[in-house]
């Protein structure tokens, strides 16, 4: 049932008896989510299936805003995975420890696992299959064509890695099936205590939740409403900051309470136009590029992830003079002397989100802003991972090197600062949309 190239065994050990646990961690939802199929394929009619989801204390810098959206879809999963005859648990602490004796005390026969290219996961998934005596399987639940199957190194490009996911994407861009209850007595565990939970949390409580509704629900619904309502026009209103045109999918996708492939599958469903493929090459092309890059540069995170031809004019314009120079506190609270980056940023403080053309416009001017290229691409991910709620995430940490230091992209036009860098500045994003009208909404 789930295409075995999407199925990569992370450590080599054999299969034995026993329950099967789904290590729940990228991808936080029930249904379209291909490990817990190929969990509940390997439990088959006779073994008992268990999901477990490791709670990490303090998650990269991730504040209230974060863990409330996540802890909000995360108890809605307990409940669907209980009508499915399914016990979760939560495991709080070091995942390297937990995860391996909880596999130890249920008897486990094998632990499935998501697909995360990030480095954090990584080491988890590293740490916990040498302890394991059974086998620990990733499966790729969040791209259409798995990341270890579209390239086996850094694509440059979106016009490299296109053709790849073009000719394989018939092959994965299938419908997903149900989740078939479980049968089979589970082993009983006590409720969550999300209480509990949420309290036991030393997490930055001063990033206030959003009011975007979380959970495997309110993804298919905010899915609905944007192929139903907004999927038309997109291709030429998705630049727009003050249409409401993109499809603010993005955070349902990070803490995986929607699958992409879901949304693929109804947004072609919905037509063959313009505006489907301009969604759809976001969606597949560009998301995927962002997995494939983290999975294979570890310096995803830093500046030195750039390629060299811009590291080589970054550092060729480090003395020129800038016209500004800002503090991370100025940015983060706005208080720079342009009144479109403040109301982008406060846009950000506010709604946890930033319009996909203003972020670009808004890194960049980091960049131009600050004392060197190091101190911009510092500033820029921490106050993306600080505000934005779907922080924390390949596409983030793409996002802001393609903004700041040109990945993915091509040489321009040289310029002061910026070298070869893309520019961009007020009077272009005038020329996009209503500024005046934007910077009324957000200052
Ligand atoms: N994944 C986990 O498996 N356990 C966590 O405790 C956890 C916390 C968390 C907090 C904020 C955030 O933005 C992401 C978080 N994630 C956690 C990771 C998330 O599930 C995604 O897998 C990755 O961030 C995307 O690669």
């Amino acid at each position: 049932m789930v295409n075995k190239k999407r199925i990569f065994a992370l450590n080599r050990k054999p299969l034995v008896s026993g329950p099967i646990i789904y290590w729940m961690s990228r991808e936080q939802r029930v249904h379209d989510n291909w490990g817990l199929l190929h969990a509940r394929e390997l439990a088959g009619n006779d073994r008992p299936l268990v999901v477990a989801f490791c709670l990490a204390p303090a998650f990269l810098g991730a504040t209230l805003r974060h863990y409330d959206f996540m802890f909000t879809g995360l108890e809605k999963v307990e409940q669907e995975l209980a009508d499915h005859g399914i016990p979760f648990v939560v495991l709080s602490g070091d995942p390297v420890k937990t995860l391996p004796q909880f596999a130890r005390d249920l008897g486990a026969g094998a632990v499935v696992t998501d697909f995360d290219p990030v480095k954090i996961k990584q080491q988890w998934q590293g740490g916990i299959g040498q302890q394991l005596e059974v086998p620990l399987i990733e499966v790729d639940g969040h791209n259409v064509v798995p990341a270890r199957v579209v390239s086996n190194k850094q694509e440059y490009a979106a016009r490299t890695i296109r053709p790849k996911i073009h000719k394989l994407s018939h092959e994965f861009l299938e419908e997903l099936p149900p989740l078939e209850p479980v049968t089979v007595g589970a082993p009983s565990f006590d409720p969550v205590d999300w209480q509990g939970v949420r309290q036991s949390m030393q997490v930055d409580r001063s990033v206030a939740p959003v009011n975007i509704r979380p959970g495997e629900k309110a993804g298919r619904d905010a899915l609905s409403d944007f192929v139903h309502n907004r999927l038309l026009g997109y291709a030429e209103k998705r630049n727009d900051p003050n249409e409401e045109a993109t499809s603010r999918l993005s955070a349902y996708f990070h803490f995986g309470q929607l699958a992409p492939q879901r949304a693929a599958l109804d947004v072609a469903a919905s037509g063959k136009g313009e505006d489907q493929a301009s969604y759809l090459e976001e969606l597949i092309v560009r998301r995927e590029l962002s997995d494939n890059y983290c999975l294979h540069n570890p310096n995803y995170d830093s500046l030195q992830g750039a390629a060299p031809w811009a590291l080589k004019t970054l550092n060729e314009h480090r003395d020129d003079p800038r016209d500004f120079i800002y503090t991370y506190e100025e940015f983060e609270q706005a208080k720079t002397h342009s009144g479109l980056w403040n109301a982008a940023q406060q846009q950000l403080l506010k709604t946890g989100f930033m319009h996909g053309y203003m972020r670009m416009f808004w890194a960049k001017k980091i960049l131009e802003w600050s004392a060197s290229p190091e101190d911009a691409h510092a500033i820029a991910l921490r106050l993306n991972d600080r505000y934005q709620l779907d922080g924390r995430d390949p596409n983030g940490y793409v996002g802001v090197l393609w903004s700041v230091a040109g990945l993915h992209d091509r040489a321009w036009k040289t310029r002061s600062v910026y070298g070869s860098i893309r520019y961009m500045n007020e009077n272009g994003c005038r020329r996009k949309f209503n500024v005046d009208e934007y910077c009324r909404t957000w200052l």
